[in-house]
Parts: structure tokens; C-alpha cells; sequence
């Protein structure tokens, strides 16, 4: 009796670990409202728009999304700066728009992922409003401090610096205190010691969940807390930076007081709480945190839980993105990738960034003829790929002279540097087709200019294409659904100095190696000095992208193996035992 139940038991245990829940294996695909789809024509995406192209992004192998901010905004920061965390801004829709988008998403399997933005709120948020005032509920809602009177001249708190350049302190008269801004003045930091602040933005998260959002990610983490301030109400300077004398610059103090604090961490557990009551008691699926920062590998390992609570499923990976540029060959490639899976603790779920609304896209970035080498590596890592919208047809920055920049990180600063700063590049209007403003919107002007390179980088026109962008995503997309890359097992070698290697292998099942020639010699491979186990064996390639001069079925021995410049392949073993 006790001996079947301890089999069952083992076996029930060993049936768990082969079945991943739905956001381990997810294709994410980040929308950015403004830019995806318009549709009613005023030159801004919104909610209908996102409805709208739910097929698409169905047919393209996403399962899941996240959106920017839809949330009422004085768009000081395009949406960024929320007045009113329960409410849609009128410019995305209604109530009944989002309702509608849930609808129609849950219809076709793919999750709605929303963006919580924790860190502040805008100016005009009612709760502003009361702690100018000094509401007795709500005085301490965000970070008051008096400054100091030095010769008779007001001088702020600290030497603290926003994100956005200046003095992240801002006088407020009425109240007659400074209020802390880490990013634009019209974005006040929410005081997270304070109890209530916490309570509210609780109530936040369980409003989007009842609504039936999948989960959230979570804003600007690592700036949620602040040091405690000193006993007269003033904050600690930060050490300055040696090598940045620009007082404005973000660069000029080392952020030592100002972002990942120790209370950071709890905050993240306690959210997770929330996110598995709201399952326990309302059933459905698992609802998820990505948490976006971008603190050092040992801090954001810690999102991920301290062994014995949980934290954030998802903090999202960063190192691909910030460690890789055009220079990097394949050792660094192997290093970025390899960081983050050894660091991360046993049992936990990767993910894989290049991309995002506030970063130079992909194929500007490391080069045009790198995109789908990069599409390649995000969907044949092992965990959760995610695509900023665009990056599947292959989208690239667009140069807005200072005249036409919108973005406020650029407009702080002057016509000499602002290129610098601008997003606005990484944020134009997404590419649908070849007529009037790529398909995106009806309006004469668009809030961001569309791309020149429209014509033939859209998503109708490479439908079409066997070797596009597109193409090649999409088939990626469905190859990772594989089992072995869903439950198997990775190894990330850099073969030689040009070519990274992909093994991914489960017992019983094919293994794959995914080859990518980052530089432009040609190559001769022996697949068996990086991984030992291949010796003799035959593959066969599954996917094969514009360079390559194979076709999917040829066979090849894992011996010899040429490779184009920049030539990306997947190839699968043709029998089993290879484990
Ligand atoms: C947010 O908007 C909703 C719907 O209009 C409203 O009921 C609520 O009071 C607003 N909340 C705040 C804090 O202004
Ligand atoms: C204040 O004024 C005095 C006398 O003019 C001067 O020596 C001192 O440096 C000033 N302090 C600051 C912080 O500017
Ligand atoms: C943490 O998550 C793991 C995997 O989902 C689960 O098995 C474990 O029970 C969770 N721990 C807590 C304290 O909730
Ligand atoms: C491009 O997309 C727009 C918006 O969906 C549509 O009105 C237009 O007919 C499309 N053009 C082509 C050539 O399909
Ligand atoms: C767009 O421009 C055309 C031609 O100048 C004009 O007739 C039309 O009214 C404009 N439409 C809008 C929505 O402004
Ligand atoms: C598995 O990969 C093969 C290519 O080897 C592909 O044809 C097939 O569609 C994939 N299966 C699934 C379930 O995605
Ligand atoms: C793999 O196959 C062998 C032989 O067919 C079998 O005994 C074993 O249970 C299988 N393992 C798994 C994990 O399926
Ligand atoms: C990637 C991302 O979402 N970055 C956001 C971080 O937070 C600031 C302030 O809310 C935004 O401006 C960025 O866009
Ligand atoms: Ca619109
Ligand atoms: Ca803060």
C-alpha cells in the first residue's frame, strides 16, 4: 500500500516536471500601444487596433503580450506618467475597448500582460493632488522633503539626478517642500514606506487581474525605494562619478541611494503573494510578474525568489541586450547567454530580450544583416522569447531631427546631444503593409513619422516572401513549440571565435543545434569540439535563413559542416539516441 502510494506519488512528480505551465515556454511579444495599430484614424494606435491584430500575432506564434501603459496620461512621458492606474486613456479607448481586447484574446489563446508602473505617478494624479495639500490620508503618498536655505538661496534636498537629466528634485510652492522625480518632473516617486501607498497600488493589481489581465510587468523596479531620509527631512548626497562632470547627466552620481535598495526585493515577493491568492481563490490560470530592471545579475537573480518565498517569474534578462553590440564575436555571445543561465537559481525560467521601447532596435544596433541570426538564438534558447513589435519584420531606428522629437529623455537636453537620449527612433509606427502609412493609421500625420523603408519592410509584403524577416520568425516560432525545446535541456557553446552553437536535447527525443556565424567568413565546422556527443552522428537541417546555401531536409554529418557568412541554421538529429 505504502509502496504504490510512493509510486504514484513519484510518477504523478514526474509527469509535473515534463508539463511546463503556460508562461515557461511563452513566445512574448511587447505592443507598444502608440505605434501598433490606429484605428480610428487621429494618428495614435489604441486598444481596437490591438483587437484588430490579434490574428496576426496568432499566426506568427505569439502566446503572449505585454502592452506600455494604456492608462489615463497627460502623456508626459507617452503614457508613462498615469493619472489614473484604474482608468483607459480616452486616446487608446474605453472600458469597454479593454474588455473587449480580453474577450477576443482569450478567444485565440493569447494572455494580455499589463504594465504596471509602480515607481511614480503623474502630476495629476488625484493623489498628487491631495498630498500637495497635506490630506491627511494621503501627505506622505510620495517623497516631501524641505531642502536647505544656503545664503539666502533655496537649494534642493540632495544632488540626486533624474534619469531624464536635472535635478530629480522639484520645488513645489503650495505645499513648500521638494518633491523627488527619478524620471521627469511630472512623474513624482511614490513613497513606498508608506503603508497606504502600498495598500493602493494592492488594489491596483487586483482591479487588472478581476478583468482578466494575465499578469503584469512591472516598471522601473530597481527605482521603487529610496534611503530613509535624515532626521531633517533631507536625503544623503550620492557619491559623484569621476569621469562625468555634467551636473545634469544621470551619469554624475553613482546611484548607491537611489535604486536597488534591500525593501526592493520584499516588494517584489509581496506582489507575487498577491498574484497567487488572486489563483488560489478564483482559479484560471497562473497569473505572472516580468519585472524590468536593470541592476546586476546578483540582484535580479533575487527577483526571482530567496528559496523560500517566490518572486517575479520573469525578470526580464538584460544582458544579451546591453553586453552585445557590432563588435561582440562569438565567445561574447556565449558569455551574455551563459551569465545569466548560471546564475539563475535551479528550477527557474529564462527569458531572452534584445529589444524594447526604450533601446536602439536589433538591426541597427548589431546590423541588418544580423536580424535573423538574432531571431534565431531568442527562439531556440531554452524559457520564454520576448519580441518588441517590429523586430519580427525586421523594423529598423528612423531618424527624427531635433525639430520633430517628442521624446522627453531627448528634449531635456539640447540639438548637440539629443541623439543620445531620443527613443523616438525605436517608436515609430509599426509596419503593416505597402500603402499609406504602412497600413498603421489613416491620418495625414502620424504621431511619429513612418518608416521610408515601408515599401518592402511590412508585414503583408513579407507574408509573401519564403526568406523574409517574417518568414523566418514565424517558423522559428513554431519549431520552438517542439517538445525539445520546450522541456529539453541547453548547452550555448561559441564554436570558434565567429560561430555560436545551440544544443538542445531531451531524452528519447531529436536533438537540435541551432549555428550561427555571427561575422563574414566563410566556416568550416566540427560540430564534435563543442558538443563531444555528436561525433559521427547525421542531422538534418530544419531551417535555414536567406544566407545559407542548404535547403531544409539536406542532410549533413556533424563533421563537416560549412557555414556562409552570417548564415543562421537549425539542424535536427536524424535519430534519437544522440541524448
Ligand atoms: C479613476 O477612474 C475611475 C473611473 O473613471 C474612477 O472611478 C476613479 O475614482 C478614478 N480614481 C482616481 C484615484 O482618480
Ligand atoms: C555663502 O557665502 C559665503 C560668503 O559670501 C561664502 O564664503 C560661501 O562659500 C557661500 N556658501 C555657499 C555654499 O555658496
Ligand atoms: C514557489 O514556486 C514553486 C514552483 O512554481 C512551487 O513549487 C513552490 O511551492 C512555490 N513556493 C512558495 C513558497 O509558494
Ligand atoms: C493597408 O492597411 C490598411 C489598414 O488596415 C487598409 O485600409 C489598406 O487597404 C491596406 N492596403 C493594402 C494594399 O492592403
Ligand atoms: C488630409 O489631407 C487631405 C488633403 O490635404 C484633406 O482633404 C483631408 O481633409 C485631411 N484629413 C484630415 C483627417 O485632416
Ligand atoms: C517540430 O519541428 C519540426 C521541424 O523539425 C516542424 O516541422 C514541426 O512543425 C515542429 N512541431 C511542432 C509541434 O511545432
Ligand atoms: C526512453 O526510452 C527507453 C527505451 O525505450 C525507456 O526505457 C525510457 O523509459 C525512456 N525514457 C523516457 C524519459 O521517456
Ligand atoms: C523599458 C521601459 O519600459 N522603460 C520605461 C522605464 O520607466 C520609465 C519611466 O516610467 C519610462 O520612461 C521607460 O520607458
Ligand atoms: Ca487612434
Ligand atoms: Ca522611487
Amino acid at each position: 500500500m505504502l509502496f504504490k502510494l510512493a509510486l504514484l506519488l513519484a510518477l504523478g512528480a514526474a509527469v509535473q516536471a515534463q508539463s511546463k505551465d503556460w508562461w515557461e515556454t511563452a513566445s512574448f511579444y511587447q505592443i507598444y500601444p502608440r505605434s501598433f495599430k490606429d484605428s480610428d484614424g487621429d494618428g495614435v494606435g489604441d486598444l481596437k487596433g490591438v483587437t484588430q491584430s490579434l490574428g496576426y500575432l496568432k499566426d506568427i506564434g505569439v502566446t503572449a503580450t505585454w502592452l506600455s501603459p494604456i492608462f489615463s496620461s497627460p502623456m508626459a512621458d507617452f503614457g508613462y506618467d498615469i493619472s489614473n492606474f484604474t482608468d483607459i486613456d480616452p486616446l487608446f479607448g474605453t472600458m469597454a475597448d479593454f474588455d473587449n481586447l480580453i474577450k477576443e484574446a482569450n478567444k485565440k489563446g493569447i494572455k494580455i500582460i499589463l504594465d504596471f508602473v509602480p515607481n511614480h505617478t503623474s502630476d495629476e494624479h488625484e493623489w498628487f493632488k491631495k498630498s500637495i495639500k497635506r490630506d491627511p490620508y494621503y501627505k506622505d503618498f510620495y517623497v516631501w522633503a524641505p531642502g536647505y536655505i544656503v545664503n539666502g538661496t533655496r537649494v534642493p534636498p540632495s544632488n540626486w539626478v533624474s534619469v531624464f537629466r536635472g535635478s530629480a528634485w522639484e520645488w513645489n510652492s503650495a505645499r513648500g517642500e521638494y518633491y523627488l522625480h527619478q524620471f521627469h518632473k511630472k512623474q513624482p516617486d511614490l513613497n513606498f514606506r508608506e503603508p497606504r501607498v502600498q495598500q493602493a497600488m494592492k488594489e491596483v493589481l487586483e482591479f487588472w487581474l478581476k478583468k482578466g489581465a494575465a499578469g503584469f510587468r512591472i516598471d522601473a523596479v530597481q527605482h521603487s525605494f529610496e534611503i530613509r531620509p535624515e532626521y531633517d527631512g533631507n536625503f544623503l548626497n550620492e557619491p559623484r562619478n569621476r569621469d562625468d562632470n555634467d551636473v545634469d547627466s544621470y551619469g554624475y552620481t553613482q546611484h548607491v541611494f537611489t535604486v536597488d535598495q534591500k525593501e526592493t526585493t520584499e516588494m517584489i515577493y509581496s506582489w507575487r503573494k498577491i498574484m497567487d491568492d488572486f489563483k488560489k481563490a478564483n482559479g484560471g490560470d497562473t497569473r505572472i510578474l516580468m519585472a524590468e530592471s536593470y541592476s546586476p545579475v546578483d540582484v535580479v537573480m533575487e527577483y526571482y525568489g530567496n528559496g523560500v518565498v517566490n518572486g517575479s517569474h520573469i525578470p526580464f534578462n538584460f544582458l544579451m541586450l546591453q553586453w552585445l553590440n557590432d563588435k561582440s564575436n562569438a565567445h561574447d555571445y556565449e558569455n551574455a547567454i551563459n551569465t545569466w543561465l548560471n546564475n539563475m537559481p535551479k528550477g527557474k525560467t529564462a527569458n531572452w530580450v534584445m529589444g524594447n521601447h526604450d533601446k536602439n532596435r536589433v538591426g541597427s544596433r548589431l546590423g541588418e544583416d544580423r536580424m535573423d541570426l538574432v531571431n534565431t538564438i531568442l527562439a531556440t534558447l531554452p524559457g520564454c522569447s520576448i519580441t518588441y513589435q517590429g523586430e519580427e519584420i525586421g523594423m529598423t531606428d528612423v531618424f527624427i531631427p531635433w525639430e520633430d522629437t517628442v521624446d522627453p529623455q531627448a528634449c531635456n537636453s539640447n540639438p548637440e546631444i539629443f541623439q543620445w537620449f531620443s527613443r523616438d527612433p525605436a517608436r515609430t509606427p509599426m509596419q503593416w503593409n505597402n500603402s499609406k502609412n504602412a497600413g498603421f493609421s489613416t491620418a495625414n500625420k502620424t504621431w511619429l513619422p513612418v518608416s521610408s523603408n515601408y515599401l518592402t519592410i511590412n508585414v503583408e509584403s513579407e507574408k509573401k516572401i519564403a526568406d523574409s524577416h517574417l518568414s523566418f520568425y514565424t517558423e522559428l516560432h513554431k519549431l520552438r513549440k517542439n517538445k525539445t525545446y520546450t522541456n529539453g535541456e541547453a548547452q550555448v557553446k561559441a564554436i570558434n571565435q565567429n560561430v555560436l552553437g545551440i544544443r538542445r536535447s531531451l531524452k528519447n527525443d531529436s536533438t537540435y543545434i541551432t549555428l550561427v556565424n555571427i561575422w563574414d567568413q566563410l566556416e568550416f565546422i566540427d560540430l564534435s569540439i563543442a558538443f563531444p556527443e555528436t561525433t559521427s552522428s547525421e542531422f538534418e537541417y530544419v531551417f535555414v535563413n536567406r544566407r545559407s546555401q542548404h535547403s531544409k531536409k539536406d542532410k549533413t554529418k556533424a563533421y563537416s559542416i560549412t557555414l556562409m557568412p552570417k548564415e543562421a541554421v537549425v539542424l535536427k538529429s536524424t535519430s534519437s539516441e544522440l541524448y
